[in-house]
């Protein structure tokens, strides 16, 4: 079922400001992940919800599934590492977690994926970005999320008990250290009358 997006009262009138970096909280995760979580990082999160809708040239996309091919269920853009953003508060973003990160992480975030979420039957199954570096070196995925929230879970590979985090309205959720190779991320359906959502992915070079 699709629900309009309602804005958040706190999200003030549309100018973006972004929250101090330093106050996320990391949870240490075991095997070498963590999370770091900075609720409303971003104000002004819903207007650049409604600019980006109307401003990337979203892709739907199939692709195979045992002997068919199938919808992927969400929207998708994704801008390599020299590509122009489809909005300054997306490059301001990224210079700001880059700045903030990359003693840590010892180089730039370079590029951005973005996915949209239409409604609750819009979701990505449980993955680790492990095409390329994320799968043999520790690196970092910022998410920036816009919209309606939805549920984000992390799970260890291999199995274990999940953890769930509530994602929308510019919140900042960040992956780091070996995240991607030990633990498995996703954004399951949703039964209830449910938002749309946009995510941001920041990553770094070589990185997917
Ligand atoms: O929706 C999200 O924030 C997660 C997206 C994701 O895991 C992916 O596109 O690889």
């Amino acid at each position: 079922m699709s629900t309009p997006l309602q804005g958040s009262l706190l999200d003030g009138f549309g100018d973006t400001e972004f929250g101090p970096l330093r106050d996320a909280r990391r949870t240490v995760l075991d095997r070498g992940a963590w999370v770091d979580v900075l609720p409303g990082w971003l104000s002004g999160a819903d207007a650049l919800f409604d600019r980006l809708v109307d401003d990337v040239p979203w892709k739907a996309e199939r692709r195979p599934m045992y002997d068919r091919v199938v919808d992927v269920p969400r929207l998708l853009k994704f801008y390599e590492e020299h590509e122009p953003l489809p909005d300054p508060v997306l490059a301001d973003a990224r210079r700001e977690l880059t700045a903030h990160y990359r003693r840590e992480l010892g180089e730039p975030f370079t590029t951005a994926g973005l996915c949209y979420y239409r409604d609750g039957q819009d979701s990505v199954a449980w993955h680790g970005d492990t095409f390329g570096r994320g799968a043999t070196h520790d690196t970092m995925v910022a998410i920036v999320s816009v919209g309606a929230p939805r549920a984000l879970l992390l799970r260890p590979r291999g199995g274990g008990e999940s953890i769930r985090y509530q994602v929308g309205h510019g919140d900042l959720l960040v992956m780091g250290g070996s995240c991607q190779r030990t633990w498995e991320h996703a954004v399951p359906k949703s039964r209830r009358p449910t938002g749309p959502r946009i995510s941001i992915q920041f990553r770094t070079r070589g990185v997917r």
